[in-house]
């Protein structure tokens, strides 16, 4: 074929500008978080995250009635939109079009010049679900007992996700503590009766956020995040607990049995293979120094008045490890990402609270603008946070207070560290320590809303901490059950689990009994447990039962009389009737005379045992053996 010679110069120039596109020639959206949104939101704005390559210079359209583009924003890194969604209030559930167009520029070499001869232009949709909000999450309060569980190592219901070859860390070896051990959320469900039977309400679970971490070295051993604190994309579960699906199933599930599921939050810091982390949008999502500066993890330079700059710089800007990178929410793109992801938590899994961990180490600003996020969406929703502190006021500065101080707290709930060390004290040097710090609670707005434990992830076993003395573990059990705040127990103290930190927390992060196939016994029923077993698990559960069913443990007054003669007695009353609880912290039996609580025990002439049934007859002295508790249900 011969062409005449204007056209063949023609498609020679046409095929100078393909030959000479220096840009990507496609256009493609490989990421948008959140990964749907929802219809209905009190708050109407939603930004998108949107990544790609080098898509920076797209325009975003959008039809579809009561949605809007308002803007795109960019950011140092082209491979990043961001997009501003306005979502009125008559907006219907459905998927919406985001309809993104790039032109890509024809570029031609003119004598030693690469020059733009003209523009290609790209459009694609992406289709993007807004979904009808469902959750209506019930609050936890003074009437829940909660319950923590590592889900590594809790129970494995699924053998089959254990371990996959696409991810950082492949393995999975019980017998090396410090690889994942294959529990997942099937485990927890296949154990939800266990629950209900212990007479627990809630549980809390360590993060279940995909955490894909390569293995780290941490004092000479190769560790994994089986503790899943180190998230990498927030918006799946880690397949090795079963991923987004088995989440769902677990909270209906739950929720069909009356049970409640507490998430634990981490907005402090992030997996260092994070997939925001590996490609940055700018460098100022993460708090960056000149060289790594780790967190001194000291709490007091963010509550004392007189404190360095500097000093609290490092607290809250410092990493909390050199793989854990330090968001910086003071931009305030980092703060929608993580605002937006507690509220579409709360809206697709239908959780009904947040435990915090870090809290401290957080902006706090941020942390407050969080908090009422979320409390607009759900006024009820119970959040507590980890301030793992020394004293009362640092505790009650960072919840709501009833401190004069510059920067209040939003925060509903404590995580009660002090009642915890009190609790130890008590236990180990018979000094009724509790009396004291409960009076202390003048600083809090709330204090029944604070968390109150024995034990967690992070701490020696219970047990352990009292010197295996079954006595002290009855007592121990028996304040946490009976005094103001919502009991939490960590898994397997029911059942005497032990083991001090020592060398490292995996000592205290053991798998449950009985969780995982080929254990010799199982200790989730009463056969597969050891005499003493039972009998911690029975009182235990004999103590929790009698809990959900008297108004008076769960959210009636609390009085306490001045400890005498080694005796800490107080009452927990109400209309519908009261309770009376007496701890011997000592080495006799003591008989004591009831008449200086007339205050409470007026009209009371009998009493119920609430541990034994046995009937009191009589009450004008009551003998309490040593070390022991009592509980009666005075009529
Ligand atoms: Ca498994
Ligand atoms: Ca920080």
């Amino acid at each position: 074929m011969h062409l005449p010679l204007p056209l063949r110069l023609a498609l020679t120039f046409f095929l100078l500008c393909v030959t000479y596109f220096t840009e990507a020639q496609g256009l493609k959206i490989d990421r948008i978080n959140p990964t749907n949104w929802f219809v209905g939101m009190k708050n109407q704005q939603v930004q998108l995250l949107m990544h790609g390559p080098n898509i920076k210079g797209t325009k975003v359209k959008v039809t579809y009635p009561g949605v809007f583009v308002e803007r795109v924003q960019t950011v140092e890194n082209p491979n990043y939109i961001i997009v501003d969604l306005t979502i009125a209030s008559a907006a219907q559930a459905g998927t919406i079009q985001l309809q993104c167009t790039k032109i890509f520029p024809i570029t031609e070499k003119r004598q030693n010049a690469t020059v733009i001869s003209g523009g290609r232009e790209v459009t694609i949709t992406v289709p993007y679900e807004l979904k009808a909000r469902t959750a209506k999450p019930q609050t936890v309060s003074s009437r829940d007992l909660v319950y923590l569980l590592l889900p590594d190592r809790f129970a494995n219901g699924d053998p089959t996700n254990d371990q996959f070859s696409d991810l950082a860390d492949t393995q999975s070896d019980r017998n090396n503590p410090f690889l994942r051990h294959g529990g997942d959320l099937q485990g927890i469900i296949r154990n939800l009766d266990y629950f209900k039977d212990l007479g627990v309400t809630t549980l809390w679970l360590n993060p279940v956020i995909e955490n894909d971490q390569a293995l780290t070295d941490e004092g000479g051993t190769r560790r994994s995040a089986y503790h899943g604190y180190a998230f990498t994309d927030h918006y799946n579960v880690d397949k090795r607990l079963g991923g987004n699906e088995a989440y769902l199933k677990l909270i209906k599930t739950a929720h069909e049995k009356g049970l409640k599921i507490m998430q634990d939050a981490v907005y402090n810091h992030v997996g260092n293979r994070h997939w925001i982390v590996r490609d940055l949008p700018s460098k100022d999502w993460l708090n960056q120094w000149p060289e790594y500066q780790n967190t001194s993890y000291k709490d007091q330079p963010v509550v004392d008045p007189y404190a360095s700059k500097q000093d609290r710089k490092i607290s809250q800007d410092g990493w909390f490890t050199s793989f854990l990178p330090d968001w910086n929410h003071k931009n305030p793109f980092v703060a929608n990402f993580l605002i937006q992801h507690a509220l579409w938590t709360v809206e697709y899994f239908g959780i009904d609270a947040w435990r915090v961990d870090t809290y401290f180490y957080n902006h706090l600003e941020f942390m407050n603008t969080l908090n009422q996020r979320l409390l607009e969406e759900h006024p009820n929703l119970y959040i507590c946070g980890e301030n793992w502190v020394n004293n009362v006021p640092n505790q009650a500065y960072f919840v709501k207070n009833n401190l004069s101080v510059p920067w209040k707290s939003n925060l509903p709930g404590a995580i009660d560290f002090q009642l915890y060390f009190a609790t130890n004290e008590s236990l180990n040097q018979s000094n009724n320590r509790w009396y004291d710090l409960l009076g202390q609670d003048i600083l809090y707005a709330d204090a029944s809303r604070n968390l109150i434990f024995l034990d967690n992830h992070d701490l020696d076993r219970y047990f352990s901490v009292i010197g295996e003395d079954f006595n002290k573990y009855k007592m121990g059990i028996t304040f946490l059950l009976t005094t103001r705040g919502i009991p939490q127990l960590y898994y397997g103290t029911e059942i005497l689990m032990k083991n001090f930190k020592n060398p490292t927390d995996a000592e205290v992060r053991k798998d449950f009994p009985g969780g995982f196939p080929g254990d010799p016994s199982s200790k989730f029923t009463a056969n597969g447990r050891t005499p003493a077993e039972n009998e911690a698990f029975n009182f235990v559960r004999t103590l929790a039962r009698y809990r959900q069913q008297s108004t008076a443990l769960q959210t009636g007054k609390l009085t306490h009389f001045l400890p005498q003669d080694g005796i800490y007695a107080y009452f927990r009353h109400d209309s519908q009737g009261k309770v009376m609880v007496l701890l011997n912290s000592s080495k006799e039996t003591k008989s004591i005379s009831t008449d200086r609580f007339s205050e409470v025990m007026n009209g009371v002439s009998t009493a119920r045992n609430v541990l034994t049934g046995a009937t009191l007859s009589s009450l004008k002295q009551i003998q309490v053996l040593p070390w022991s508790s009592l509980v009666l249900e005075l009529h």
